[in-house]
C-alpha cells in the first residue's frame, strides 16, 4: 500500500508488533540524523520514544546496495545511496540502505505500513501495531524528483514551506525548486539590497482570477535569511535539496519598483498587481550585471546547492530593441540579435556562478540565443526544449506544462474553484513518462535527470488552495519519478484510497472528486461574473499566447 510503489516487494509469513517499547539500534554513526528524524517523526502519532536498544528497528548501511547502478545520476550521487532494504522478520524491523538518503526513504516506507492514524500529531491509541512480515528492495529510477513552489506571485510562509516538505518527504521526492522572485514579488532578503523586499516583496492587490480586475486587498511577504537557513536545513534533514530560483532577466518588475536605474525606461514601476507576462526586463549594463551578481553572491551563500536558477523564461525583447544602450551593447559584442544578448547575459551569470563552484539551471527557453554551457535545462513547453537541450548535450530536467503543473484544473466541473490551463486530472499525472518519446533508447536519454511538476500561484492564493492543488496529484507524481516506467493505474487506484486517509491523518486537504469545495476562489470584482465558457477561452488563448 506505499506510494511511491516499491521496486519490489514480497510479503512473509509471520508479524512483528510495533509498540511504545520498541527500541532502536543505529548500527552506522553516519545514520545517527535520520535516527533523529525518525524518532521525531513516529513520537508524535505513537507515543514511541525509541530507546536505544536490539530486537526492535535497526538502521544500518549495506555495502552492496550502495555499489549497485540504478537510476541516472546526473550530479554524481548515484542511486546507491538512495537504495535500501526494508525487512519486517518476527524478531524485528531491519532497513539496510546504501547511504544516509536511502535509510531515510527506508523509514518512510516504515511511517507507511503503519496504519494512517499513526501520521497524527497525537496519538489515538498506544499500539502495538501488527506489521505484517516483508521484505521491500526499493530505490528510485530518476535522481531529481522534483516540486516547483511559486512563493512569488502569492506569498506562502515558511510555515507553509517546511509543511510541504514533510508532504515531499513521505513522497520520497527531493527536490524543492523555490521561485523566489518575479513581477509580482520579491520574496528573499537580500542585504545589500534593502529595497528589493521594503518595495518588492508588497504590492497593492491582486488579481483574483486570472481575468479579473484588482480585489483591492494588499498582499506580500518575505523570507529573511535565518528563514530560509531553517528552511535550507529542514530540506536537507529530510534529504530534500532546495534549489533557488531568481529569475532574470525577464519577470523582474518587483526589482524594477524597487532599483528604477535596473530598467530600460527610467520610469518608476510599482509591482506588479496582474498576471501574465511582463514586458518590463533588467538592462544590460555593467551596473546591473553587477547587480545581479551581487545578489547571487548572497544566494550561494545561502543556498548550498550545486544548481542555482537563473530563471530565463518568457523574457519579451521589445524594450532591448528600443533601448540605445542595449543596442549599443549588441553592436559592441558582435551579437546578431536579442536573444543572444540575453545569452550573452545570462552567459555572465552562469561564469559568474562557476566562480563560486555552481552550475546554472534555466527554463528551455535559455536555448534560445544559445544556452550556457553545462547549463541544466528545466524544459515546461511540452518536450521540445527537452529533447534540443538533451541532444546537444545538456542534462535535462522534463515538466510539460500539460502533463505536470499541478495549478492546472483537475477537472472540467463548473464549481472547479481554480479553472486555469488545461484539464488535467490524476490518472493523467500517474501515466506521466519523464523521457520524451524522441529520446527514449538513444543515448541522450540518460541526460534526463528527472522531472519536476509546478505549483505555480497566480491562482493558488493560500494554503488550503494548495493542498486542494496539490492533492492527490502530487502523489500520483511521485511514483512517475520513483517508480519504473510501466505502472499498473488500477494499482495505484487502489494504494491511492488507502494514501488518502495518510493525507488526512496529516491534514492534507486534498482534492475529492465529488462533493464541496473546501474553499472557494474570491469574487470577481468585474460588474458580472465571468462565465466559465468566456474563463476558459480566455484562459485557452492565454496559453497558447506563451507557447
Ligand atoms: C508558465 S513555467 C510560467 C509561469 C506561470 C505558469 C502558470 C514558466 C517558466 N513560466 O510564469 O506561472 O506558466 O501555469
Amino acid at each position: 500500500m506505499i506510494i511511491p510503489t516499491p521496486s519490489r516487494s514480497s510479503p512473509r509469513p509471520g508479524s512483528y508488533a510495533l509498540g511504545p517499547d520498541t527500541p532502536l539500534h543505529v548500527a552506522d554513526p553516519a545514520l545517527a540524523p535520520v535516527a533523529r528524524v525518525l524518532r521525531e517523526q513516529l513520537l508524535p502519532g505513537t507515543g514511541c520514544t525509541l530507546p536505544p536498544g536490539r530486537g526492535g528497528i535497526e538502521l544500518g548501511l549495506d555495502a552492496e546496495l550502495a555499489a549497485a547502478a540504478g537510476a541516472r545520476t546526473g550530479d554524481g550521487t548515484g542511486a546507491g545511496a538512495e537504495a535500501y532494504r526494508l525487512t519486517v522478520a518476527p524478531d524485528g524491523i531491519r532497513i539496510a540502505a546504501g547511504g544516509p538518503a536511502g535509510a531515510f526513504y527506508g523509514v518512510q516506507s516504515l511511517r507507511q505500513l503503519l496504519p494512517p492514524h499513526t501520521l497524527r500529531r497525537t496519538a489515538l491509541d498506544e499500539g502495538p501495531w501488527e506489521l505484517g512480515c516483508v521484505e521491500i528492495e526499493d530505490r528510485p529510477r530518476f535522481a531529481w524528483r522534483g516540486v516547483l513552489l511559486d512563493v512569488a506571485r502569492h506569498f506562502f510562509t515558511k510555515r507553509d514551506v517546511l509543511r510541504l516538505l514533510d508532504q515531499m518527504a513521505l513522497h520520497k521526492l527531493n527536490v524543492l525548486h523555490l521561485h523566489l522572485t518575479d513581477d509580482q514579488g520579491w520574496r528573499l532578503e537580500i542585504r545589500r539590497y534593502p529595497r528589493l523586499t521594503e518595495v518588492g516583496s508588497w504590492r497593492t492587490e491582486s488579481q483574483p482570477g486570472w481575468n479579473d480586475t484588482g480585489d483591492g486587498r494588499p498582499h506580500g511577504g518575505y523570507y529573511t535569511q535565518d528563514d530560509v537557513r531553517e528552511i535550507v536545513a529542514y530540506a536537507a534533514a529530510r534529504h530534500i535539496l532546495v534549489v533557488p530560483e531568481v529569475d532574470v532577466p525577464g519577470h523582474t518588475r518587483a526589482a524594477l519598483a524597487a532599483y528604477p536605474e535596473l530598467g530600460n525606461t527610467g520610469e518608476q514601476l510599482r509591482v506588479a498587481t496582474g498576471w501574465g507576462v511582463k514586458p518590463d526586463i533588467l538592462n544590460v549594463s555593467d551596473a546591473t550585471l553587477d547587480f545581479v551578481r551581487r545578489v547571487f553572491d548572497e544566494v550561494v551563500e545561502l543556498f548550498p546547492s550545486p544548481i542555482i536558477s537563473v530563471g530565463g523564461d518568457e523574457c519579451p525583447k521589445d524594450q532591448w530593441k528600443a533601448s540605445p544602450a542595449a543596442q549599443a551593447r549588441m553592436a559592441e559584442l558582435g551579437l546578431r540579435n536579442e536573444d543572444e544578448l540575453q545569452s550573452w547575459f545570462l552567459r555572465q551569470v552562469s561564469d559568474h556562478l562557476r566562480a563560486h563552484g555552481r552550475q546554472l539551471l534555466g527554463w528551455d527557453e535559455i536555448l534560445e540565443g544559445g544556452p550556457p554551457p553545462a547549463a541544466t535545462v528545466v524544459s515546461w513547453r511540452d518536450n521540445h526544449g527537452a529533447v534540443r537541450a538533451a541532444r546537444e548535450g545538456h542534462r535535462v530536467i522534463t515538466s510539460p506544462a500539460r502533463r505536470v503543473y499541478l495549478d492546472y484544473r483537475a477537472s472540467d466541473s463548473p464549481d472547479e474553484p481554480v479553472p486555469v490551463g488545461t484539464v488535467l486530472p490524476v490518472e493523467e499525472v500517474h501515466a506521466f513518462e519523464p523521457v520524451p518519446a524522441e529520446l527514449a533508447g538513444t543515448p541522450a536519454a540518460d541526460l534526463v535527470i528527472g522531472a519536476q511538476c509546478g505549483l505555480w500561484t497566480e491562482a493558488i492564493d493560500n494554503v488550503r488552495a494548495l493542498d486542494y492543488q496539490a492533492f492527490p496529484r502530487l502523489s500520483a507524481f511521485a511514483e512517475t519519478v520513483w517508480c519504473a516506467a510501466e505502472r499498473d493505474p488500477a494499482d495505484f487506484a487502489e494504494r491511492l484510497a488507502h494514501h488518502l486517509r495518510r493525507l488526512e491523518a496529516l491534514g492534507v486537504e486534498y482534492r475529492r472528486p465529488e462533493g464541496p469545495r473546501p474553499w472557494q476562489r474570491r469574487p470577481g470584482v468585474r460588474g458580472r461574473p465571468v462565465t466559465m465558457a468566456e474563463y476558459l477561452a480566455e484562459v485557452e488563448a492565454d496559453t497558447r499566447n506563451i507557447r
